[in-house]
């Protein structure tokens, strides 16, 4: 599924609106009109992320917001602020109050969703390493940041020569951080070797005149495997909001428009940062030798010795459940022929970033593995077939949509992927087909109808 969110708004017509728009999406949706609901909604069952309307009142929204993050089960739910936010301030409380993101009204659909998506999928990676470290305090970034002490580096690349005023204040206002800059091409034409750079402000306030060199830096980014982990941060001018939220979709961990404050910058680089250490510590955690033996040496992700036993276990533990679950077989069209055409280095650089897009557009809990080839494979539990075509379509736009830029004059390659989708009932009737490899036969079948239907497709097949 893609996720609960709940609501909490004074207005009903503001809920309900709202609502209609979130079920489109496929998320389920609860509605509460006062804080006090939303805690008892909250303590009953724990939402994905919450929406909540700063116009019930800022002393409240803080203290329930402070509440929140105080309660270990609930403090890594994404909160999103929205309201009028009359003033740069305004904006700035709500964050500091300890809301993840705000959004000014009216607000855009598109980036609203985008935001959605792309708050559950830093939320995933941060439960799977609170998991993986045991307890709360492990996790803490007072504890973690103790024994950091090299500073975090910034690269500013941004259209003009100097520094922006409200980027520069960021040196002084941001603790043990070094500020560097470059021009936006020569972060994609330069390998960054001279030190890890841990946030990225891209910033086109001054004009986005080709959306494309946008959308070029962030995959390029997402795909080297030294800046894979960085955070990334764009700026846009106010009218880019195709862009901003294509950008989201590629990897951008957030994005600010030209009308933004100087505060609120340097607020929302304080939370990149300390996302960014965080996640340092969890790959810290991971063993290399195991990590070895199930990672694809080429693109970093599972390899097939990792991803079949995690399929048996899948449908194992869905069908305790009762829940469905999809697997979906996802192939390059003509890979073949981008080989031939440029040559077998640029063929694997197309799918280390081909491997890049994937996963910066699927959650946690999915599995993304390169089963051999420019094959890949992916698998979505606790979904249905609404949802599962729906993010098979959003994977096959993710690769066709936008070129990959590869070789060293960044020659313009365009590809595209076709998506097979089994999608199991998650039931005993399907036991008989549950076994990982006709899981896996099951989603070919359905990628070969993708193939021989014309490609660049997404077919779907059930149990
Ligand atoms: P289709 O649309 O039917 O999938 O056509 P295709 O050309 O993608 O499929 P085909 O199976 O004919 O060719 C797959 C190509 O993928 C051939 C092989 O050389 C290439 N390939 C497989 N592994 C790698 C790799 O690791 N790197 C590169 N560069 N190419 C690879
Ligand atoms: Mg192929």
């Amino acid at each position: 599924m893609a996720g609960e969110i709940l609501i909490i708004d004074a207005v009903a017509t503001n809920r309900i609106v709202l609502k209609v728009k979130l079920l489109v999406a496929q998320y389920r949706v609860r509605l509460c009109e006062t804080l006090a609901e939303a805690k008892a909604e909250i303590d009953a069952s724990l939402p994905d992320l919450i929406l909540l309307d700063t116009a019930i009142g800022k002393d409240a929204v803080s203290a329930f917001c402070t509440a929140l993050n105080a309660d270990e089960r609930a403090s890594l739910i994404p909160i999103i602020a929205t309201g009028g936010f009359t003033t740069p301030k305004d904006r700035v409380a709500a964050l500091e109050a300890g809301a993840d993101d705000v959004l000014s009204k009216p607000f855009d659909d598109h980036i609203l969703q985008a935001r959605i998506r792309s708050l559950l999928r830093s939320r995933d990676a941060r439960q799977e390493l609170r998991m993986r470290d045991g307890t709360r305090t492990a996790l803490g970034f007072a504890e973690a940041c103790s024994e950091f002490t090299a500073p975090t580096q910034l690269l500013v690349a941004s259209l003009d020569d100097t520094l922006a005023p409200d980027l520069g204040y960021l040196s002084q206002t941001l603790e043990n951080v070094q500020v560097n800059t470059s021009a936006p091409e020569s972060i994609t034409r330069e390998p960054i070797k001279k030190f890890p750079i841990d946030l990225f402000l891209l910033d086109f306030r001054a004009g986005l005149s080709d959306d494309k060199v946008l959308f070029r830096i962030l995959s390029e980014l997402r795909s080297r495997s030294e800046t894979r982990h960085s955070s990334i941060m764009a700026l846009l001018p106010t009218n880019a909001r195709h862009a901003a939220a294509m950008a989201l979709d590629l990897g951008a961990n957030d994005i600010v428009y030209s009308t933004v404050a100087a505060e609120e910058i340097r607020h929302r680089c304080a939370v990149l940062i300390q996302a960014k250490h965080e996640a340092d510590a969890l790959r810290r955690t991971v063993e290399s030798g195991l990590e070895a033996a199930i990672t694809d040496p080429l693109t970093g992700l599972f390899n097939r010795r990792y991803a079949l036993p995690h399929l048996s276990r899948l449908s194992t533990e869905s069908r305790k459940n009762g829940r469905q679950f999809a697997i979906m077989a996802l192939d390059l069209d003509h890979f073949k022929t981008v080989n031939d055409t440029y040559g077998h280095a640029a063929g694997d650089e197309v799918l280390r970033q081909t491997a890049a897009r994937l996963q910066g557009n699927l959650r946690a809990v999915d599995l993304l593995a390169r089963m051999g080839g420019e094959e890949f494979l992916v698998a979505i539990p606790n979904s249905d077939v609404v949802h599962a075509r729906k993010a098979a379509e959003r994977l096959c736009d993710l690769i066709g949509g936008a070129p990959f830029y590869v070789g060293p004059d960044r020659q313009e390659v365009n590809v595209t992927m076709s998506v097979g989708v089994y999608l199991s009932d998650g039931t005993d009737a399907g036991e008989k087909i549950e076994s990982h490899g006709a899981l896996v036969n099951a989603a070919d079948v359905a990628l070969y109808a993708a193939k021989s239907g014309g490609r660049n497709k997404v077919s779907l097949s059930a149990a």
